[in-house]
């Protein structure tokens, strides 16, 4: 299908600023012209206006909870309106909070299609905290847990009714760095986290037959990529690096196998933060496994 990139400039949900230099990181990265090298129809909706970060302590548990809720509802509108014009919305963040708007809008869609919703959350955090247990108040490590119905009510009925998603359609890879009590709340919910141990224990081609088991062609895949989650030796532009992530060849197996399901309909591109990076060489990793998310190989295959 047809793609439209959609930036949204901001690190409010963030502990670290310069995410909210991530979409033309990504741009000058060669994102769009990647896509259009591969076949790709790209048009580039630019950079979504929402609130400044105020840079501000923790109210109540949450930092910058008004901007964010701002942010995630321009998010969430301009993701809609791509997906009910039959395009497939890649959002460029921004910190991971966007996933909340950005996925809000997904589940929606798919309520108003009928399609079967399927969440793969590549990451180096679980991001399912709440204020109670946050270490932080950044929001975005929080954004799981508000999709699922924990949190503000103003996140976790974004799109209107009810929460956007429950936990048994999301499945997260890559997991190395869950804080204490969040660590609590993602056993009582159940959700499916595929973390580094078990991915050393099986290898990561096992662990992708089983996130994207069920994935079938009523299936709208949903793939949130936190650029934290690769190894930081190879993706050091991140605001929160946690060592032991996938390397160059794992992550690209995972891009492999999503794009060989033919099923990906929407995309996040999170945390990237040139200002930490060499040189944008996190920016120009994160384009070159976009590359394979859209089919690029090395060889044709059966
Ligand atoms: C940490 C860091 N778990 C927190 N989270 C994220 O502050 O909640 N970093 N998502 O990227
Ligand atoms: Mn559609
Ligand atoms: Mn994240
Ligand atoms: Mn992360």
């Amino acid at each position: 299908p047809p793609v439209s990139l959609v930036g949204a400039p901001t690190d409010v949900g963030a502990g670290h600023r310069g995410a909210r230099l991530g979409p033309e990181a990504l741009r000058i990265a060669g994102l769009g012209e990647a896509l259009v090298a591969r076949g790709v129809d790209v048009e580039d909706r630019g950079n979504l206006d929402g609130p400044r970060n105020p840079w501000q302590k923790p109210v109540e548990g949450y930092r910058h909870l008004p901007e964010v809720v701002e942010w995630n509802r321009l998010v969430m509108e301009a993701v809609l309106a791509e997906l009910r014009g039959g395009r497939m919305p890649i959002m460029l963040g921004g910190d991971h909070c966007l996933g909340l708007g950005s996925i809000t809008a997904v589940a929606r869609h798919c309520r108003e299609t009928g399609k079967q919703l399927r969440v793969l959350w590549l990451d180096a955090h679980a991001d399912f905290n709440t204020s109670q247990v946050t270490p932080s108040g950044n929001i975005h490590g929080m954004p799981v847990a508000c999709l699922c119905g924990i949190g503000p009510r103003e996140l976790t009925h974004l799109g209107g009714d009810a929460p956007a998603i429950t936990p048994d359609v999301v499945r997260q890879i890559g997991i190395r760095s869950v804080d204490e009590g969040e660590k609590r709340l993602v056993k009582e919910y159940g959700l499916d986290v595929y973390d580094m141990r078990y991915i050393d224990e099986v290898g990561m081609k096992r662990v992708m037959e089983e996130a994207l088991e069920g994935v079938d062609d009523n299936t709208h895949l949903h793939v949130s990529f936190d650029v934290d989650f690769l190894d930081p030796s190879i993706a050091p532009g991140v605001g929160t690096t946690v060592p032991g992530g996938p390397n160059y060849r794992e992550a690209q197996l995972v891009m492999e196998m999503i794009a060989d399901t033919g099923r990906m309909a929407s995309l996040d591109i999170v945390e990237l933060n040139p200002i930490i990076d060499k040189r944008n060489r996190t920016g120009r990793l994160a384009v070159a496994l976009v590359e394979s998310l859209f089919g690029k190989s090395t060889l044709m295959r059966d």
